[in-house]
């Protein structure tokens, strides 16, 4: 079992992360790390939180001489707006967990909850899924995301190819491939800027090359789609998730819900569509995974909701603290990190060992024993 802690607190002195259940022999360097920290900060929308930190990761165990040694992996980001005896905060945000923590922990400062349940906790859960993929990239896997809507403007064209997709995406600043959908939801942010609101949306995670077989129909705890349903609702202000077009494919009968399955010589069993986003009975099929997830509007509003004062229980509006318009962008970084996590626990799940070289040989294994079925 591939397993991982976070701890940290959005202004305190640091974020850590340790992942346990990494094999010995996998490579591993802070530079496989960095460079999707700095996608996780990017965004139009975002506060300036994002220009007063950099978010660097520090291996401080489980590495030595560049490869993992079968131990705990700990990592470790410092925070630079580090803040200590800040004055009370009693005006719980609707739509944050001030008011839910603050009654569940018997708080009467609800940054004592908000402090915990801020977003920043995602720059911890990228450098994890940094660590995943470099596991899954050594067998091919690829992941990416992309935006799909915001603020209720969707993408209207996508390139037939989904290897055309990162390359758009990282070249947008909202990680749209539709260049004149991004034009519309960078009006959407700025209107919903100057109106003191905030804007969700909707983003994509795909995986190619995952091998079929990870997951199982067997139990219900090991279907993977749950399991990925699981890690991407998990991310702050993720309401939604669905695999492939989930919600769409309900409106359609069966004979156009499915994907029909073909055979042909040196190329075995394949579909020639993904209808059902590269999981069949909680089973990966080898096709594109896809992974679609809706996020609410942040609910730092600049120009607030109604509240009520926890200590005076005056009626009063939310807290006003610095926040981003949208960060839909940076959630599909943080959906990449979770759908890594996920393959990669499902990966060495099947073909788990102590030491690459033997994940290697039964992975190898698998796949000629699938090639000649
Ligand atoms: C975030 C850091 C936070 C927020 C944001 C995400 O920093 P600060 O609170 O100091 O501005 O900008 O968190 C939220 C939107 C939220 O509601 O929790 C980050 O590093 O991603």
């Amino acid at each position: 079992m591939l397993r991982f802690l976070t701890a940290g607190e959005s202004h305190g002195k640091a974020l850590t992360a340790v992942i346990e259940g990494l094999p010995a022999g996998l490579p591993l360097s802070e530079d496989d790390i960095n460079p999707q920290m700095v996608r996780r900060q990017l965004g139009y929308g975002r506060s300036v939180r994002m220009n007063l930190e950099t978010d660097t990761v520090e291996i401080a165990s489980g590495v030595m001489g560049g490869e993992t040694i079968g131990g705990p992996v700990a990592l470790r980001i410092e925070n630079r707006d580090v803040r200590e005896n800040e004055p009370p905060l009693t005006r719980p945000r609707p739509g944050h967990a001030d008011l839910v923590g603050a009654m569940k922990y018997g708080f009467s400062d609800v940054r004592r909850a908000l402090e915990r349940a801020s977003a920043r906790e995602t720059a911890a859960r990228v450098a994890v899924g940094a660590v995943c993929r470099r596991l899954l990239t050594g067998f091919s896997v690829t992941i990416f995301s992309h935006v799909v809507e915001i603020g209720g403007i969707a993408i209207r064209n996508r390139p037939p190819r989904w290897e055309e997709i990162p390359e758009l995406a990282e070249a947008s600043e909202l990680r749209c491939v539709d260049r004149d959908a991004e034009e519309r939801m960078r009006s959407g942010i700025e209107d919903a800027k100057k109106r003191g609101d905030t804007l969700g949306g909707v983003f994509e995670v795909v995986a190619l090359g995952v091998p079929p077989g990870l997951g199982s129909y067997v139990h219900w705890d090991r279907k993977l789609d749950g399991r990925l349903a699981q890690a991407v609702m998990s991310i702050h202000a993720v309401k939604g998730v669905e695999v492939g077009p989930g919600f769409e494919i309900s409106r359609t009968p069966g004979s156009q819900a499915h994907d029909e399955i073909h055979y042909g010589r040196g190329k075995g069993f394949y579909r020639e569509t993904n209808r059902a986003g590269g999981t069949e009975g909680g089973v990966t099929t080898g096709g594109p995974l896809v992974v679609r997830a809706a996020m609410k509007p942040l609910s730092t509003l600049m120009s607030p909701l109604q509240s009520v004062d926890l200590a005076t229980k005056e009626s009063i509006t939310g807290a006003v603290v610095r926040s981003d318009v949208c960060s839909v962008p940076a959630a599909g970084v943080v959906g990449e990190a979770m759908v890594a996590y996920v393959l990669a626990d499902a990966f060495l799940e099947k073909f788990g060992a102590d030491t690459l070289p033997d994940i290697r040989a039964a992975y190898d294994s698998y796949m000629r024993r699938l090639q000649e079925m």
